[in-house]
């Protein structure tokens, strides 16, 4: 048996997916994400031109051997495109591998470790009550940890608020916030961080007083801080008790966690941007985060997450695996597997797609409260539809960007 082909599917039902399906000579097929939020085209080309034709006969049994020619081959070593495109391979060669085995994927990467995975949810909302409805149809769901995102006066439009995006009714549930939106160029947003941060704390103080202590909360600060403004906020948030506070500072600067660490004992969660171990070296090392956030899709696959949680579990630090939509439900089941099997599973994000991409994606999963579990079906438990999918033409979508009030672009 080898690989007979290589197909990259792009489709578009609630918003784009990049997949790889490869398919072997005994006709055993295997999927793979490699969707790249607002450049998805980029990876669809690395596949089509660049890896499809390396793949082709070979023998797909050896999935190590394929990521190391993928990755050393290329000279042109990680980065975002060359990640996604190497993950995509590797998890569908994880999903025959399984498949062939008979077997759930979870259960070749050494079993289960727990009965299901804890999930969180987003919660958001431009005023409190709004965010308050958010957090209570999220527990109606199920959901035993929330992240908690929230409008600031003055500022019109931010990250992380449903309501802020088109609500796109065909897609049949409350779409969560998606935040690439359809069209030519990226929307323009406009940040305050001192508006911010005189903000935040007065709706996690309300929160707290409406929800009570156990809840799990956690926040994004979405890279838009500086480390000394990341640092106040930390300390600022502490009578909160948050689970985690993410992406507080812009993460190409590993040192600037230092100072936040420095300041404050909420606990950090960083990686979502990130694609392989080197970018976790310095930070795992003097233990500056508390959760890795990078999804499977976005990391090289299951074969090098695997390689950045083990390592992580040195230093007690566990997985937050990034799961918005933007992660195809793949690339979720990809997650969920690994997710169950690893010691060190932290916590599992998990906004859900919508319907037109639940009939493309048949999945296998459940979501019971609050916990998924990946199922029990051979391999990752996943099925592309491609008549579905071809009814879904790709759409140019880009993620917005920021200005500040002088007209500074600034981090999203
Ligand atoms: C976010 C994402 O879920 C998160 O934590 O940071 O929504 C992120 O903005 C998107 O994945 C970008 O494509
Ligand atoms: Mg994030």
């Amino acid at each position: 048996m080898t690989i007979e082909r290589a197909e990259v599917v792009v489709t578009s039902p609630d918003r784009n997916f990049v997949t790889l399906q490869i398919t072997t000579t005994d006709g055993v097929t295997g999927l793979g994400d490699g969707t790249l939020n607002g450049r998805e085209l980029a990876v669809v080309a690395y596949l089509r031109e660049h890896v499809v034709p390396l793949l082709i006969g070979r023998d797909e049994r050896n999935i190590e051997d394929t990521w190391q020619f993928l990755y050393r081959s290329a000279y042109w070593r990680r980065g975002p495109v060359t990640m996604a495109a190497i993950a995509a391979v590797d998890v569908a060669l994880w999903d025959i591998k399984a498949k062939v085995a008979g077997m759930p994927l979870y259960q070749l990467l050494g079993g289960a470790s727990r009965t299901g995975l804890l999930t969180y949810g987003h919660a958001s909302g431009k005023d409190l009550e709004e965010l308050f409805d958010s957090v209570r149809d999220h527990q109606e769901q199920g959901y035993k940890a929330i992240r908690v995102q929230t409008g600031v006066p003055g500022l019109t439009s931010i990250y992380g608020i449903a309501s802020n995006a088109t609500f796109d009714a065909n897609a049949g549930v409350r779409y969560d916030h998606e935040p690439a939106q359809r069209g030519a160029l990226p929307n323009e947003e406009d940040w305050d961080t001192r508006s911010y941060l005189r903000h935040v704390p007065t709706v996690f103080e309300a929160v707290r007083n409406e929800f009570g202590p156990e809840i799990p909360l956690l926040h994004d600060g979405h890279h838009r801080m500086t480390p000394i403004q990341a640092a106040s906020l930390g300390k600022s948030l502490e009578p909160y008790d948050l689970f985690w506070l993410e992406d507080v500072t812009p993460a190409e600067n590993p040192e600037a966690l230092r100072l936040v660490r420095q300041h404050t004992t909420t606990p950090l969660a960083i990686g979502e941007i990130f694609n392989t171990v080197w970018d976790y070296q310095q930070i795992v090392r003097e233990q500056l985060i508390d959760y890795v956030r990078s999804a499977v899709t976005h990391t090289g696959g299951i074969t090098h997450l695997r390689r950045v949680l083990d390592y992580a579990a040195q230093y007690q630090i566990k997985s937050g695996m990034h799961g918005p939509t933007d992660i195809s439900p793949v690339g979720m089941a990809a997650a969920m597997h690994l997710g169950l099997a690893i010691h060190n599973f932290g916590i599992q994000e998990y906004m859900k797609h919508g319907a037109r991409t639940d009939e493309v994606f048949r999945q296998s999963f459940t979501f019971v409260d609050g916990m998924l579990h990946p199922g029990e079906q051979p391999g990752i438990g996943v099925e592309l539809d491609l008549e579905a999918a071809a009814a879904h033409p790709y759409e140019q979508a880009y993620l917005p960007y920021n200005r500040l009030a002088d007209g500074t672009v600034h981090d999203w």
